[in-house]
């Protein structure tokens, strides 16, 4: 049977080119093009002005330590990231003002604080995580669905100088538990359940197989989202987040930390099993993520602004906490699905709150133009002034889609390439400046500078395709992989020396110095937006006792990118079944969580390998995307490349 055509063009094209708008331009925070220069020229002074946007205790000395690879900003300088996030807004006279608006799933429920309000709920979260033996340094770790405790958590934690590791509520016990023990944390701050899609979904359930097997687990708080009375707690370890914060002071002193303690770790997938944890720190993270904020989203002091990212991934940390509220900003957080009750839902929140600015993901995108624009056009989006997107590469055509449909053909779209590891974004339209080409993320923010290199080294010519590289320090870099640093070094700095950042993305430069990248040059899958590690589902795969062998590759996918497929060498004489193929897929689901599973599992005798035993992983992935194999010669085994061509496209 022949490829199916795919309704949706996956491939980049040139085509029109987009202008801000007059108006918008008038109108932009910033429209001068002199600042890439001006930054360019003055490149430390630039982000020390930056920095001038925070309240510090104490001013840094220098600007920027660069021991290549390691970094340190703003040196010497004292400062707190909740304080900068809400208590000075409060003593600006911005007391009254909404600082994070909650819309939870179930229609009609809905929370708002005030930055008054938010100021008092993280410092009782803050005194009850004293209360529970947290102190400065102390990492806390949150497994949460999207409640308003785990912004107020994260804030509570930067308040107290406790370091916060948010693992994404869709990961399983046994990847919570790895990052759990990886960062020795303390306390747990979980919930009962959340609601998905209407239903009630277990949690608590997770987190009890998870603390089975992480022994540094001294503390548990439990947000009692669900009101469930069939769970139990364990005396002496676990207690619930209400009664917790009840009694707590309102009043509670921000600590006073150097600009390069850490902020948080963020776990994210790597080439092998091991999950790394990613190290932010205070000074240059907060000045980052908040400049770029303003900048790139245009912010000003009327918007309602919502991101609708997941905070248990690093977007929902950098642009739904603490971008936004270091800028005082008014940020929307949803707790649920974008199909409940109604495929309508987002149109309803952005026509409820009159949401002026909108942050979200290619993979959503194309997901909303399946649906049909009979969804977006029954809602009043007339408030919408400017809309991102991120997380992989945008199609023209969802590009299109979004700009017309949901923009109203008059919002600039800001195309945001940035990482895990950036902590901000870096390469950006400037909405008021940069004239857009729809899947183009265009030019690097003032002050960064990236460029494409090949294999040797070489900084390419326009339209080469090659590796995308970051030349010089930025302020809310990573600072290294928690308690692994030879890592920090091989991963990042190693391909072209320790002063060149090696951000693991393909991609070329036009003609126009735009930036297009094609995605993922390692073993690391974007599925719909999220990273994978096909390692740690190729070792989840070999844990079956079925399974001798298995390699996992990306398919390109209409809505999410690219899904995993397996491919599995049975042990002895066992053959496979589609009962064997739905036990494998859940037993990957279970070992790494639902967003893990792969979605198809080939069962085969045998996988391409090189004559030194290496698996060609880049010929399933051709397979895979219907194309042609390309040179088999270096293969041990080429005649199982026509085997497997045949079985994949049955
Ligand atoms: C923010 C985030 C990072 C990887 C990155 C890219 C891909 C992200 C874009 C993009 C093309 C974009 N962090 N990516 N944004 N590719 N255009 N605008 O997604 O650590 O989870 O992923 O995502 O491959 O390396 S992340």
């Amino acid at each position: 049977m022949a490829k199916k055509e795919s309704h949706i063009k996956t491939t980049m094209e040139e085509g029109e080119i987009y202008h801000p708008p007059e108006e918008f331009k008038k109108n932009a925070n910033i429209n001068d093009p002199g600042i890439y220069k001006y930054a360019e020229e003055n490149y430390e002074e630039f982000w020390a002005e930056k920095a001038e946007r925070l309240d510090w205790y104490q001013k840094w000395d220098k600007v920027l330590e660069w021991d290549a690879p390691f970094a340190k900003w703003f040196v010497n300088g004292k400062i707190n990231a909740s304080y900068n996030c809400i208590d000075r807004h409060v003593e600006n006279g911005k007391g009254d003002k909404t600082a994070l608006i909650w819309e939870g799933e179930p229609i009609d429920e809905s929370k708002s604080y005030t930055f008054s309000e938010l100021k008092d709920e993280v410092c009782k979260f803050a005194n009850g995580l004293k209360e529970l033996g947290v102190e400065k340094g102390d990492v806390v770790t949150f497994y949460l669905p999207m409640v308003p405790e785990l912004a107020i958590g994260l804030l509570a934690c930067a308040r107290i100088g406790a370091p916060h590791s948010v693992v994404f509520g869709g990961f399983s016990p046994t990847a919570l538990a790895d990052r759990v023990q990886d960062s020795d944390s303390k306390v747990l701050v979980t919930a009962d359940g959340y609601y998905r899609r209407g239903k009630k979904l277990n949690m608590w359930e997770n987190a009890l197989e998870t603390l089975e097997n992480t022994p540094s687990v001294e503390k548990v708080v439990v947000i009692d989202r669900l009101n469930r009375e069939d769970i139990s707690l364990t005396e002496g370890r676990d207690t619930y987040y209400h009664d917790l914060v009840e009694n707590q002071s309102l009043e509670c002193e921000p600590e006073k930390m150097d600009a390069e303690d850490m902020l948080f770790l963020m776990y994210t997938s790597g080439t092998t099993g091991k999950p790394k944890g990613v190290q932010h720190t205070t000074g240059g993270y907060l000045t980052g993520t908040s400049l770029t904020h303003e900048w790139v989203f245009d912010i000003k002091e009327d918007d309602i602004y919502w991101c609708t990212a997941d905070i248990g991934w690093i977007t929902g940390h950098s642009y739904i906490v603490y971008g936004p509220l270091a800028n005082a900003t008014t940020t929307i957080m949803y707790e649920g699905s974008p199909d409940y009750p109604e495929k309508d839902r987002f149109w309803k929140i952005i026509e409820k709150y009159k949401v002026t600015k909108l942050y979200t993901a290619p993979t959503a995108i194309r997901l909303f133009m399946k649906w049909g624009r009979k969804y977006p056009d029954t809602c009043d989006l007339s408030t919408l002034k400017l809309l991102g997107s991120v997380g992989e590469p945008i199609n023209p055509k969802a590009w299109e889609w979004y700009h017309e449909v949901i923009g109203g053909g008059k919002c600039p779209i800001v195309d945001t390439w940035w990482q895990t590891e950036t902590g901000m974004i870096l390469i950006t339209p400037l909405p008021g400046i940069t004239s857009l080409k729809p899947g183009s993320a265009t030019k690097p923010f003032p002050g960064i500078q990236a460029d494409i290199y090949d294999a040797a080294g070489n900084s390419l010519p326009p339209n080469q395709g090659g590796y995308l590289v970051l030349k010089r320090p930025w302020p809310a870099m990573l600072r290294t992989l928690y308690n692994d640093s030879d890592r920090y070094k091989k991963t990042y700095w190693n391909e072209y020396g320790s002063d060149i950042y090696f951000a693991g993305d393909g991609a070329r430069q036009d003609e126009d110095g735009y930036f297009w990248v094609v995605g993922r040059i390692d073993d690391v899958l974007n599925v719909a937006g999220h990273r994978l590690s096909t390692m740690e589902m190729e070792s989840a795969l070999v844990d079956h006792p079925a399974v001798a062998e298995a390699a996992v590759v990306g398919k390109p996918d209409d809505l999410k990118g690219h899904v995993p497929v397996a491919y599995v060498i049975l042990e002895g004489e066992r053959e496979g079944s589609d009962e064997l193929e739905k036990e494998l897929r859940a037993h990957v689901g279970k070992i790494i969580g639902p967003i893990g599973k792969p979605a198809a599992v080939n069962f085969t005798r045998d996988l391409p390998k090189t004559r030194s035993g290496k698996i060609m992983r880049r010929i399933l992935k051709k397979l895979e995307a219907g194309e042609e194999a390309g040179d088999t010669s270096t293969l041990r085994n080429p005649e199982i490349v026509e085997e497997l061509k045949k079985q994949v496209s049955n």
